[in-house]
């Protein structure tokens, strides 16, 4: 007997990628050979070593998650439900690195490499998980000739209001950030943005070998090896960034995590964070990412919201925020400008130019993702808060953080 197991209901090795959030998956038997009974007693379990991705199993879409399942899978070919997630704290290290097992008896009938690809803190990210990321992120860039260039262009003055002029701010960055990394993905589908933990000292980050560490004119200076030496925007070779900090044993002088968090139970006192800790760790840089219209050249953008993106997901699991229709989840005050209500499609995915919306809208809709359908080609703001589908498993985006569970 064969088995087919479907991760994200796929047959595709592409998706072949879960968060702590359940992905939906099958299991169908596609060589019954001598089984007469029309139905048989599948056990499905994770194999793993014991450093890298561990996962879970459920049958439904709610209940508890168990290390091991079994499934009574008829023999005609109809396939079975059930939901494979990361075991929370078990990310993977590298792609594929976990089993998922079928077995009839002792009998091994199928079986197919997963990883828990998951967004971990920078800081602590092994030298082949560094070193794959800025491969990506450089290829993306391809010496200023990428299409890294389109990010760099959605993130200007002339997009400013979009993105920073009401309560999307948070939902605007998360899409931005997740289109990045999708483009990443398509790239080299074992890499997840690592982020930035800025209220600590992050020495690992700003080395010749990762992001790089700024001279004293603020060039950031890479080593021989580091694919970034080349990265290039508008034109122009290089980053120039000044920390006003000690990058190698400090942090930036802003709110802590612990506070941002406390900030409140209401988004819109949440919402404070846009400028403690977000706005002081932007400007606790001279250069580039300093402000808006340039943020976006420096790789290092992308780190730092993902910590944004991060301290929000923290707290929407801390407070219970994710359902678009509780007030407290969102700010639905009258008077948000255009983009910024739950029903607004934002810009620049929608491609929407002119009038109230910017002049131009850079990059095309939102890239897709073989694993999971949100948020869609022109997400509404409203898509943005449910991204581990835990209010409706279709609103799961397919990105999680190391220290922000599911259940
Ligand atoms: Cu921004």
């Amino acid at each position: 007997m064969n088995v087919e197991l479907q991760i994200n209901n796929s047959a595709s090795a592409e998706a072949r990628f879960v968060t702590w959030a359940p992905s939906p998956c099958r299991i169908r038997v596609t060589n019954r050979a001598a089984v007469t009974t029309p139905i048989v007693n599948l056990h499905i379990q994770g194999i793993s070593a014991a450093s890298g991705g561990a996962v879970v199993f459920r049958k439904t879409t709610t209940g508890r998650f168990s290390s091991s399942l079994t499934l009574h899978v008829p023999i005609s070919g109809a396939s079975v439900p059930f939901f494979v997630g990361g075991r929370f704290g078990r990310p993977s290290v590298n792609e594929g690195d976990v089993t998922i097992e079928a077995r009839d008896g002792t009998t091994l009938v199928g079986s197919v490499p997963v990883m828990v690809r998951i967004r971990k803190n920078a800081n602590a990210l092994t030298p082949g998980e560094r070193d794959r990321f800025i491969s990506a992120f450089a290829q993306l860039n391809n010496r200023g000739a990428g299409r890294f260039q389109a990010f760099r262009d959605i993130h200007t003055d002339a997009g400013d209001l979009e993105a920073h002029g009401g309560p999307a701010f948070l939902p605007w960055h998360r899409t931005y950030l997740l289109g990045l990394e999708r483009e990443l993905q398509a790239i080299d589908p074992s890499v997840s943005l690592p982020y930035w933990r800025f209220d600590r000292a992050a020495p690992n980050i700003f080395t010749r070998e990762f992001l790089g560490e700024s001279d004293d004119l603020g060039t950031v200076q890479f080593s021989a090896t580091n694919p970034l030496q080349f990265w290039t925007t508008d034109g122009v070779q290089g980053i120039n960034r000044r920390p006003q900090f000690k990058t190698a044993d400090e942090h930036p002088d802003l709110s802590t995590e612990a506070e941002t968090l406390a900030l409140g139970r209401l988004y819109r006192l949440f919402r404070e964070m846009q400028g403690n800790p977000h706005g002081l760790a932007h400007t606790n840089f001279g250069g580039s990412i300093s402000s808006i219209d340039t943020a976006a050249k420096d790789p290092l953008f992308f780190l730092l919201h993902c910590n944004v993106d991060r301290l929000w997901a923290k707290w929407q699991r801390q407070v219970g925020r994710f359902d678009p229709a509780q007030k407290a989840s969102y700010d639905t005050r009258r008077g948000n400008r255009i983009g910024h209500r739950l029903p607004n499609t934002m810009w620049p995915w929608n491609g929407i130019t002119g009038g109230d919306r910017p002049p131009t809208a850079p990059g095309g809709p939102m890239a897709e993702s073989p694993c999971v359908a949100a948020p869609g080609l022109q997400p509404r703001v409203r898509d943005g808060l449910d991204y581990q589908g835990a209010i409706n498993p279709l609103s799961r985006m397919g990105f999680d953080y190391d220290d922000v569970r599911f259940d």
